[in-house]
């Protein structure tokens, strides 16, 4: 059994020490605990144990070892990284594949609830393929949409549509090593058909599968799902939130989403300010419905929405421990199935809504999209009917305000007004020197490692450096949790070329650009980056880096491959997958090699796992500072930039008039 670590040791963030200790003295388990007892199998972490047929597992752990078939240690760690990006592809894209049919059900005045919100972005992504716009209704211009999005998961031959998005140079790179994607469910299948015993074993064959497997997923899939997102429910633009548990109240029948989909949660924020539930609850004694949410579905609502998000993927249980969350409505992904266990407890419903998702001990109350208002109100109504059984509560008074929205859109927009919408000001800052490059900072909470610290150590570090930050996913929740996706806070702490652009434009140094899937949005701004000029010609160019310090689902790996696909150095903490064992296998490094060397040289991005925070900050500014010298910009240097605009000015405002003039128009007072 692994050590018992300390409180400070499992997370920085002190309302989850308070609950973690409230979990010790209850006696209750927690992932936290559980990762201490747990402790992981070194032959599978490192991805050398090959399950995938009955006449194994065969694990190797000496030089020269084969597994029974013969497959060697190259093969087996080539397919379990494989089939874990399949997996995480196949995630996100069938909540794409769900978010397309709710379009089409919308278009068609099928979907009890939903309408076409955003007009202007139903047209624009419908320009991209060549849809007829004009003297069209919004109904048939999603219509067509919905049936292109379809079309591009079952599709058997040629091209996803989605790829045409990508800048040209990046698209012949792809072409030229046959990684375009043909339909995302064909690639996932393959996968899976190539990993199977006896099929592909050539680890750098398989490995390139991967590539076009993550393609379907960032270019196909996970685009989607953010394009029709941002249709149905609006795109996001900044508004005020709040992050952590305290956004739970004592008086209020509170109830979670937690998940991914938007589809039932955006449902639920509308019928629990419908009159009818609002009384219901007055009637139950409470003083009205606390909607909060937790993981990416917290994203979704708290960027188009401003609903407060009660945590990121490890609050999941601690938001129970509480006592004060009369229901947690979960749909797919990241749902832990302690939590039922853990739910007994206490008071609280858990309410699986998923046709995919159940679990035993949980209370089913199945989404679906024809009847979707009546289902929230349905779940609403059961979770106030939970509020008369609510024991002591325990909420800790902890929760920082946050300013989240930032689409690319909305980038687009704030850097140059509605008529002249433009990336050339990011560029400009970029190719000056103001800020030194961009570092996407993304990804899970994982048990094994302190909760939130690396997330929040890399920004920071970063944010000195004059990186811009972009967030998505528990790691944006990370950040939030600690004050730093506002304005003014931190901002002191910002180097002083950033902190020019971040007061000159109004904005905070750390953006945060929503939920996982939404990811596909950085994708968005790398290309439009690329194409308003001066920052070269591909995506590769581009002085970025992604990193996910606190990694640990098949989705992350996913992300991480179409990022690498689309040229960014993608950085991940804590365990590499395929680390191999490399004191006692000499030659164990063959897959982490290609996956860096090797896929730099084809596709101009690469993927590393470095544990250690220093290292990865010093590898991402390496790196920015290695793009920018071969796009001819000038060395990136601390004191060059930071007097801007409204520093200057509050300096002259302190100087006594004489003065003041004299500094402004150059001349002695008279
Ligand atoms: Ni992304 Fe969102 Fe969080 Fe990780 Fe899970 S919620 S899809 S997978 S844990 S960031």
């Amino acid at each position: 059994m692994a050590k018992k670590r300390e409180i400070q040791e499992y997370t920085i963030d002190p309302a989850a020490q308070q609950m973690i200790i409230r979990a010790e003295e209850l006696g209750i388990g927690t992932a936290f605990s559980r990762a201490d007892n747990m402790a992981p199998c070194n032959i599978g972490a490192a991805g050398m144990c090959c399950k995938q047929c009955g006449m194994g597992p065969c694990r190797l752990t000496k030089n020269g070892d084969v597994g029974v078939c013969g497959a060697t240690l190259e093969t087996i760690q080539a397919r379990n990284l494989t089939r874990a990006i399949a997996a995480g592809s196949a995630a996100h894209s069938d909540h794409g594949r769900d978010m397309a049919f709710i379009l089409k059900a919308a278009a068609n005045g099928e979907a009890e609830g939903y309408r076409i919100k955003d007009v202007a972005k139903l047209r624009m992504v419908a320009a991209y393929y060549d849809i007829k716009i004009e003297g069209r209704a919004p109904e048939e211009i999603a219509n067509d949409l919905a049936d292109l999005y379809i079309a591009q998961f079952g599709q058997q031959r040629g091209e996803v549509a989605p790829v045409r998005r990508a800048p040209k140079k990046r698209q012949e790179r792809w072409k030229a090593h046959n990684v375009i994607p043909r339909g995302v469910d064909r690639e996932v299948v393959e996968a899976l058909h190539r990993t199977h015993i006896g099929d592909d074993q050539d680890y750098e064959h398989i490995l390139d599968h991967a590539i076009k497997t993550g393609l379907s997923d960032g270019w196909a899939g996970s685009m989607i799902a953010t394009d029709v997102s941002d249709i149905i429910f609006g795109t996001p633009a900044p508004v005020l939130g709040q992050a952590n548990l305290g956004v739970l109240k004592d008086d209020m029948v509170n109830v979670v989403v937690h998940g991914h989909e938007p589809t039932l949660s955006e449902m639920i924020v509308a019928a629990s300010q419908d009159p009818e539930i609002i009384e219901y609850a007055k009637a139950a004694g409470a003083k009205g419905i606390q909607l909060s949410g937790i993981c990416c579905t917290a994203n979704e609502i708290l960027m188009r929405q401003g609903i407060p998000a009660a945590g990121n993927f490890l609050h999941q249980e601690l938001s129970i421990m509480t006592g004060a969350v009369e229901s947690m409505v979960v749909d797919v992904q990241c749902i832990m199935q302690a939590l039922v266990e853990l739910a007994k407890n206490f008071h609280t419903k858990i309410i699986t809504t998923s046709s995919k998702v159940k679990i035993k001990g949980a209370t089913h109350i199945e989404f679906d999209e024809h009847h979707a208002f009546s289902i929230a109100k349905q779940i609403l109504k059961e979770s106030i009917d939970n509020y008369k059984n609510r024991g002591k509560t325990h909420i800790p008074q902890i929760k920082e305000d946050l300013i989240p929205g930032f689409s690319h859109e909305y980038i687009n927009y704030m850097l140059g007004g509605s008529y002249r919408a433009s990336f050339r000001p990011l560029n400009d800052a970029i190719m000056s020197g103001r800020i030194r490059g961009v570092a996407a900072i993304v990804g899970c909470n994982n048990p094994r490692s302190k909760q939130d610290y690396l997330h929040v150590q890399v920004v920071r570090e970063l944010l000195k450096k004059d990186v811009l930050v972009v967030q998505t996913g528990c790691g944006a929740i990370a950040s939030a949790k600690l004050g730093l996706l506002l304005g003014e806070a931190g901002i002191d702490q910002v180097g002083p070329g950033l902190r020019e652009v971040c007061e000159t434009v109004g904005i905070p140094p750390v953006l945060h650009m929503g939920s996982c899937v939404d990811n596909t949005r950085i994708l968005t701004v790398l290309t439009q980056m690329v194409e308003e000029g001066g920052l070269g010609d591909d995506i590769d160019q581009v002085p970025a880096v992604g990193l996910a310090p606190e990694w640990m689902s098949e989705k992350a790996l996913a992300i991480a491959t179409y990022c690498v696909a689309s040229g960014a150095y993608v950085i991940f903490g804590g365990q590499s997958p395929i680390s191999g064992m490399p004191d006692r296998v000499t030659d164990s490094d063959h897959v982490l090699k290609y996956i860096s060397e090797g896929w730099e040289k084809k596709f101009g991005g690469k993927l590393e796992f470095i544990a250690d925070p220093d290292e990865m900050i010093r590898a991402t500014l390496e790196h920015i500072d290695k793009k920018r010298a071969a796009l001819g910009l000038p060395e990136w240097k601390a004191d060059r930039f930071g007097r801007s605009g409204d520093a200057q000015m509050v300096e002259l405002e302190a100087l006594p008039l004489d003065q003041r003039r004299a500094a402004i128009y150059g001349v002695a007072a008279d």
